[in-house]
């Protein structure tokens, strides 16, 4: 594990730390149970502000090859809300650029097809790029071609070079991913036609500070982006945020649409100017999200001590990576949560890193009937709270970790 000393985007030096997460194992990094009696790996997280570029990230960076390759247990199509935003976003721009089988659309991080199945089922050429091996091959299964690989700028320069350079890009959840943070974007430029387009979707640092999502920072995301950060970013290679929306996917995300025109509409604009009135360009306007975090920490402990001092019954729902962070930092072990369930099979059977949870399907729940459950994937609760009605019916009773810890 390296730890930086300037900004991943600008390279400056003037990095102020905002958070300190501890010392915490890698939150996908769930146990077998033949390693329960194994020490995990472990690493310290923390957050940092660039005083120049105002970018918002983690001075860690653990090798991608540990973080997603070998059973990377992350498969998009295990949530309904996901795979229908994913559709929607997909008719929107075969629509708007009048997409066909002439066309190349490339999506990087993949997954398991869950975005580009639906481009291939419009007989409209996809690619798919991807580095863990089990979701891609869910994704060649269902007819989606894919590179089982990282996506690098060296990659970018010999697809180009091929003649594969994309129509359309897709790049979901992985800008902050990507160690190199400059040579993503520079491959994107690379990859992409001089008339094409780049849609991205990064969760938005805005929503984390202002609702407490600190369990969205974990090893896997170095960057927590701000429009002027990206702004900036995209500009030293050449590429235009020409339009923007703001999406309450994830707890809130923004999907950006990039050029190698400068065409800005005012949603742009409209956003910049939004950060800088409340202060998003200085570093204190994240001065307090320490003091909020273990706020919520206290809360959340203190609501479940009581309801088993009361004793009540405890499990959750979800074994996201978001789950783990907030498990470890917050405390939650086998003397309050007595289990996690998930519907994503290559989980189950498996135990959360760090307090080592054991992680079931969800048909657990009817089953055992715990009292309360805690809902980790808070971020798909209206989903969630939808699929487990019976439990409902039946008298359980759901609590949500984020903003503030409630019960429903
Ligand atoms: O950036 C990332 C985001 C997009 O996804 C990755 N680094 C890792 C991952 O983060 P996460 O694990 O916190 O993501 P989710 O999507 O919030 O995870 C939800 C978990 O809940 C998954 O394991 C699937 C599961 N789930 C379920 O069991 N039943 C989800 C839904 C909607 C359900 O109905």
């Amino acid at each position: 594990m390296e730890s930086i000393k300037s900004c991943r985007s600008c390279a400056s030096s003037k990095l102020t730390q905002i958070l300190d997460l501890g010392v915490t194992p890698l939150a996908d990094a769930l146990v077998k149970p033949e390693n329960l009696d194994k020490p995990e790996g472990t690493y310290p997280l923390s957050v940092v502000y660039c005083e120049q570029c105002t970018l918002i990230q983690i001075r860690e960076t653990v090798p991608p090859d540990v973080l997603f390759c070998q059973d990377y247990p992350y498969y998009s199509s295990f949530s309904e809300a996901l795979l229908k935003h994913s559709a929607a976003n997909v008719a929107e721009i075969i629509a708007r650029r009048k997409l066909g089988p002439e066309h190349l659309v490339v999506e990087i991080a993949s997954n398991d097809g869950y975005l580009l199945k639906n481009y291939h089922a419009a007989g409209i050429p996809v690619l798919g790029i991807d580095p863990a091996s089990g979701p891609a091959q869910r994704a060649m299964d269902i007819g989606v071609d894919t590179l089982v690989d990282f996506f690098t700028p060296a990659l970018a320069q010999s697809l180009a070079d091929e003649g594969k350079q994309a129509d359309v890009i897709h790049a979901n959840n992985v800008l902050a991913h990507v160690a190199d943070t400059n040579g993503i974007v520079s491959a994107l430029a690379t990859l992409v036609k001089d008339d094409g387009e780049i849609v991205i979707e990064v969760p938005y640092v805005k929503d984390l500070i202002e609702h407490v999502e600190f369990d969205t920072i974990y090893h896997e995301h170095l960057c927590y982006f701000s429009g002027i950060a990206l702004d900036k970013l995209f500009r030293r290679h050449g590429l235009y945020l020409n339009d923007v929306r703001r999406l309450s996917i994830h707890g809130g995300s923004l999907r950006l649409f990039l050029g190698k025109q400068e065409a800005v509409q005012d949603s742009v604009k409209e956003l910049l100017a939004q950060e800088r009135a409340v202060g998003m360009d200085t570093s204190t306007y994240y001065e307090d999200f320490a003091q909020r975090v273990d706020q919520l920490k206290h809360d959340l402990l203190a609501l479940l001590q009581k309801l088993k001092s009361e004793g009540k019954s405890i499990a959750a729902y979800g074994a996201a990576a978001k789950g783990a962070t907030m498990i470890n930092y917050v405390g939650v072990g086998a003397e309050l949560v007595d289990f996690v369930v998930d519907r994503n099979s290559y989980k189950q059977g498996l135990h959360m890193p760090g307090q080592l949870l054991p992680i079931f399907a969800p048909e657990k729940l009817l089953e055992s009937m715990p009292d309360y459950l805690l809902i980790l994937a808070w971020n798909f609760a209206d989903e969630i709270r939808a699929q487990q009605s019976q439990y409902a019916e039946r008298g359980g009773k759901f609590i949500v970790p984020v903003p503030k810890p409630a019960i429903l």
